[in-house]
């Protein structure tokens, strides 16, 4: 069966080739409509991959559960292959692409067996801005396209414009080599003639593969997030890192938030945090009352991935490549979130939570007190005293941005918003502030490249342990680490009006292992200082690592059993533990030696001179 074709004729032949070599049972044009996505979710409901929510309680919402061995990214069957293993570098696993376009071709091949193969059209970002992307995904999972249709702009009308593009009826536009980014996808599962299908399929075998020269992305073997939605971290940030580095922009795993201040301004800011360690709650961030009272309010752009460049007017603009959110599920709550909540009150697919016997859903945090009972994310029966999580720690929700209550009015501009600051951040239980800026671009860089963070359950590894993140872009990094560095460095070459840096730390813990700082809405109180600072208004007194907000220079007002102790203790910053700091930050240092820029070098050598 097939629905329809394109005109454009490199397509064409394409998804023809890549039908010959996964031999689905038929191929279909994803359309993007309304009706196709009612069709498939019907059909993962027949299936049993999804659950269908109660109608009432959740319109037009489903629960996906998938294999217990695939609910995470794959960071060691995650490949970037160029010639060279430099040109990948030490932080990323490398490939030769000979070999591994081999090795997935006996993988791809028949691997659709069974089942049909789905052709979808895709953009990250909006249509007509200069740095919108163009990808075709063809994949075996119509999990992955209804996810993608939240994910991204999607359907007919992209495919419609690459073919406008493609024969001249429109201008080319887009940098890079290709017209659009080939993103092969297959869950690994070929069904023989009267198998009976599983509600998840996938194989123990996964391969998640990036082709740098060729701009192509081949994923085998998993169905979720990160590693099946092709358009997300594979496409916007490996790839995208890439072409990015070519033409002067920048891709990075970014929220982009609005600050609208009592006095009318507002102050747009990006953040990189590791995974799971608060971009999407500080993007959808509510200031408390006594904030809210004066008039200050938050928009959000993005919450995970922003695409910026250096715009004519000096500045730097960003976009969110991204038209939806692939939130962590535990610990979203009213009281934390509402904001995220109210996203997800339709038209939303939750991925390994659990279901409440009234059909909605539920995860650790939703409520201080857990249902008598639910049938937990593996699909077994869950009472609150079997000693097992209800929902897995990576549970996430896919909803439309469209319906997040504080979208920002211009997030579909194609010019972007501009930035004023660029924060960075990870989960430090020690050693790191609550905030302190950066003296100036060169010292931002050097405190984005040496970010650490607690390890979470967003990947596989051992959680809690501390890691070197550079600028939260160490699994998704799509080339050298050092140059990477270098092109940030290169970047303000560009610019007339440079954002300041900053580090923050939300994750700041007692000697009895309590959070430091409330965090969540009250995180306001640090933006606030961050938005003066950007408009060269509050103070700060300087200090060996930087700027650091004095008691008097942060308002602390309405914040209840906070007192000047637990600032100075949040804020405090101990030379001792910075020399341990240091050391450990050199040794990302010693990994990258070739390729790091002898900048990086001198600012960590200056943060030592001023740390003796
Ligand atoms: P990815 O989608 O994986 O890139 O993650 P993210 O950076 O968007 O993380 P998210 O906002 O979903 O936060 C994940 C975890 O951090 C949740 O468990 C939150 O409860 C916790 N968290 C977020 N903000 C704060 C905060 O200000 N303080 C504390 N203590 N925890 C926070
Ligand atoms: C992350 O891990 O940073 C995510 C989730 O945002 S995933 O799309 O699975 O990578
Ligand atoms: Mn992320």
């Amino acid at each position: 069966m097939k629905i329809q074709g394109t005109s454009y004729q490199a397509l064409q032949s394409w998804i023809e080739e890549m039908t010959e070599l996964c031999s689905p049972e038929s191929v279909r044009w994803c359309d993007g409509s309304q009706t196709e996505w009612d069709e498939l979710t019907q059909l993962l409901c027949e299936q049993g991959t999804f659950t269908p929510l109660n109608p009432e309680k959740r319109p037009n919402s489903f629960l996906a559960r998938s294999e217990a061995s695939d609910v995470a990214r794959v960071e060691e069957k995650t490949f970037i292959c160029t010639k060279r293993p430099d040109e990948a570098g030490p932080t990323n696993k490398w490939a030769d692409p000979t070999e591994m376009r081999e090795l997935l071709l006996t993988k791809f091949s028949g691997s659709m067996a069974g089942r049909t193969m789905y052709v979808i059209p895709f953009c990250m970002g909006p249509l007509e801005s200069p740095l919108a992307k163009i990808g075709i995904q063809v994949t075996d999972s119509p999990y992955v396209v209804v996810n993608t249709r939240i994910m991204a702009h999607m359907g007919s009308h992209i495919l419609k414009r690459l073919e406008d593009e493609t024969s001249g009826v429109l201008p080319k536009k887009r940098d890079g080599h290709a017209q659009f980014i080939k993103c092969l996808h297959s869950v690994g599962a070929p069904l023989s003639p009267g198998e009976n299908d599983v509600p998840w399929p996938c194989n123990d075998e996964k391969y998640i593969t990036h082709f740098v020269d060729t701009r192509e992305i081949m994923s085998y073997g998993s169905g979720y997030g990160g590693n099946a939605l092709l358009g997300k971290k594979c496409l916007a940030l490996r790839i995208a890192s890439n072409i990015a580095r070519e033409h002067r922009w920048m891709a990075e795993h970014m929220l982009i938030l609005g600050l609208h201040a009592p006095d009318g301004s507002t102050t747009y800011v990006t953040a990189a945090f590791p995974s799971a360690c608060g971009k999407t709650n500080l993007a959808m961030l509510v200031p408390p009352k006594t904030y809210a009272d004066k008039g200050w309010k938050t928009s959000i752009v993005g919450d995970d991935i922003a695409w910026l460049w250096p715009h004519n007017d000096g500045k730097l603009h960003a976009i969110n490549p991204e038209t939806g959110f692939f939130g962590v599920a535990p610990g979203t709550c009213w009281e934390t979130n509402s904001i995220a909540m109210e996203s997800m009150r339709e038209n939303t697919i939750f991925t390994n939570v659990a279901l409440t016997d009234d059909g909605d859903v539920w995860w650790e945090g939703l409520t201080a007190e857990p249902p008598a009972h639910l049938i937990d994310w593996t699909g077994k029966d869950w009472t609150p005293d079997c000693g097992r999580p209800a929902a897995h720690a990576n549970s996430r929700f896919t909803a439309p941005a469209a319906q997040c209550p504080t979208i920002d009015p211009n997030w579909q501009s194609p010019e972007g918003v501009p930035i004023d600051g660029v924060i960075f951040g990870g989960r430090r239980a020690t050693t790191m502030p609550l905030v302190y800026q950066a003296f100036n671009w060169g010292h931002g860089v050097y405190v984005g490249a040496t970010m650490g963070s607690e390890m979470t359950a967003a990947a596989a590894g051992t959680i809690g342990k501390v890691r070197r993140d550079p600028m939260a872009m160490l699994p998704f990094c799509g080339y050298n680490m050092g140059a990477y560095f270098g092109h940030w460095l290169e970047m303000q070459r560009y610019l007339t009006h440079l954002p300041r840096f900053f580090h923050v730390n939300w994750f700041r813990k007692t000697e009895d292992g309590k959070f430091m700082w409330p965090g969540f809405s009250e995180n306001i109180r640090v933006l606030e200082w961050i938005v003066k600072r950007c408009q060269g208004g509050a103070a700060g007194h300087e200090t060996q690592i930087g700027w650091i907000p004095d008691y008097e220079n942060f308002n602390i007002e309405g914040l209840e059993n906070f007192t000047r102790e637990d600032f100075e203790k949040v804020m405090r910053f101990d030379r001792r533990e910075w020399r341990t700091e240091l050391v450990s930050q050199g040794e990302l240092f010693i990994d990258l030696y070739d390729h790091l820029p002898k900048e990086l070098v001198f600012q960590r050598e200056l943060l030592a001179a001023r740390l003796v």
